[in-house]
């Protein structure tokens, strides 16, 4: 009777646990397909909605008149109808479209190791014209490469030519976009030469190279979820990813950017905390760039700063939009600002352009993700051709805040008035940074102050505006002096009255 009653509870148990096991399949089968990357067809009917799509931290593949493609998780779908959009689900399991990859074509893709082998190569074979650098390692600890490319033959010191900086591949599923900077690789070396015009962009310029920003990203998507976006950063709630297209500094936040870690277009913990952002930080600091592309894809577009908000104002845009409209001629593609495809703080050209004077453009490769094999070389050719036009352009044109070209105080300037202007001065960082070099603690000799104000008398009356708030701290911080008996009184004095002047003209 007692071993009976213990077969029951015994065989109670396995069917339970059965039951238990079988309801965790489906689970995990459902959570699974809740996490497969689908590629839906949202209605707008003008730019704020685009917008709104991209402040909900939503990964935005292609833009058109009245629609956007984008690439999201089952669960995105209802939380987007909620807000009122109409959905139309364009393919299931996106990963699906890459299947091609696995099964033996797309042959034209390189993996980061023949990339990485293609670059010791060049560079062992052509050390006159190559070097090639480990700019930083990737979060899986793999180098991140950039080759430079320069004529050492022609005696110049390449610290003082224009250099000019090409990168791929900052998003993992976007493969043609490694392969452009590497076809220049291979143009400029291999017709160096041979081709005269070649020869005389390489030893004029100062050529840098990255065509794998992030190489775990390549291999990922290459090899495991075809579709995936971001780096492989674990993050702190365990999920995985940075979009590191959100991690620059310039203007970091979450406007087409997300808090959240689970987002496609999570921004990351703070401004460079990715190491690819880290190392294109610390290259383009030491290089000062005039004039970069990065790389990505699709849409046939040649983007051009600013991107994080609509119609800011830029000192630049007319320059940018022709270098765009000049680079786009050799691949037909259509030039136009960054912000009106959608508004997307924390990406790499804002930085560039506005942190350190590159003439920064993204140029989106192709009309798919990973466009065809048969259509690889010709994607190649011609935007390498923009890529020799931007080189040659870089001898003759400059930002207007270069470093090369405009002093410290100048820039600081720059920055402050377009702080100012945009985020109504919420971000405190530019003014505080203006007020101290004004301050004669780090001003001893006054040159500052005389540039700031000579820049100053300079500018028109609304600029004069957004700067009072900077010249009334200044005048309290010299008025202190005067009282502290600190410094030359009289020419503090003299300074002071300067600053009275302007501002009762502003008044
Ligand atoms: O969203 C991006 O990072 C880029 N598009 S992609 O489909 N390759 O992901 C475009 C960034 C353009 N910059 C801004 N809109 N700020
Ligand atoms: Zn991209």
């Amino acid at each position: 009777m007692k071993s009976r009653g213990l077969f029951l509870f015994l065989g109670v148990l396995f069917l339970l646990s059965v039951l238990f096991s079988v309801q965790a399949v489906f689970a995990a089968d459902s959570k699974a397909k809740d996490e497969t990357p689908q590629i839906i067809k949202v209605y707008v009917a003008n730019r704020l909605k685009v917008a709104e799509l991209a402040n909900m931290g939503l990964d935005i593949a292609e833009v058109r008149k009245n629609y956007v493609i984008l690439v999201v998780r089952r669960s995105d779908v209802a939380e987007i109808e909620k807000r009122g959009f109409k959905c139309r689900v364009v393919n299931e399991d996106a990963n699906s479209l890459l299947v091609p990859y696995r099964a033996g074509s797309l042959k034209k893709y390189h993996t980061y190791e023949q990339v990485e082998k293609i670059l010791k190569d060049y560079a062992a074979n052509n050390p006159d014209i190559c070097a090639l650098e480990v700019i930083g390692k990737s979060f899986e600890g793999r180098p991140i490469y950039a080759i430079n490319i320069t004529g050492k033959a022609s005696g110049k010191d390449a610290s003082k030519k224009p250099s000019c900086l090409f990168m791929g591949l900052h998003h993992s599923r976007e493969w043609i976009s490694a392969e452009v900077p590497l076809a220049l690789v291979v143009e400029l070396v291999e017709k160096y030469a041979k081709d005269a015009n070649i020869k005389k962009l390489v030893d004029d310029h100062d050529i840098w190279i990255v065509p794998v920003a992030s190489p775990d990203g390549l291999i990922y998507s290459q090899t495991k979820s075809t579709m995936w976006r971001k780096n492989r950063r674990l993050n702190s709630d365990k999920s995985y990813g940075v979009d590191l297209n959100r991690n620059y500094g310039y203007q970091w936040g979450n406007v087409g950017a997300s808090d959240y870690p689970g987002s496609d277009t999570y921004h990351g913990t703070k401004p460079f905390s990715e190491f690819t952002s880290q190392a294109i930080k610390a290259l383009a600091e030491r290089e000062k760039f005039r004039t970069s592309v990065s790389f990505h894809s699709y849409s046939e577009l040649v983007l051009y700063p600013f991107g994080y908000g609509y119609d800011i104002p830029c000192p630049d845009t007319k320059l940018l939009s022709e270098l765009a409209a000049g680079m786009a001629k050799f691949s037909g593609y259509t030039p136009q600002n960054s912000a009106d495809l959608y508004p997307a703080m924390g990406d790499t050209d804002d930085w560039l352009y506005g942190s350190n004077g590159t003439l920064a453009f993204t140029i989106e490769l192709g009309s798919q993700f990973v466009p065809n094999d048969a259509e690889v070389d010709k994607i190649c050719a011609d935007n390498v051709k923009s890529c020799l036009y931007l080189i040659e352009k870089s001898g003759t044109v400059h930002a207007t805040n270069h470093p090369e070209f405009s002093s410290p105080t100048q820039r600081a300037i720059m920055t402050y008035l377009y702080d100012a202007d945009v985020s109504k001065g919420k971000d405190a960082g530019a003014k505080v940074q203006l007020v101290n070099m004004l301050n004669p603690a780090n001003d001893s000799n006054g040159k500052v102050f005389e540039e700031f104000m000579n820049e100053v008398s300079k500018l028109d009356v609304n600029a004069k505006k957004l700067l009072a708030p900077v010249m009334v701290e200044v005048k309290n911080i010299y008025m202190q002096n005067i009282i502290n008996k600190i410094g030359n009184t009289r020419q503090v004095i003299r300074d002071v009255e300067k600053i009275q002047a302007e501002l009762q003209e502003i008044e």
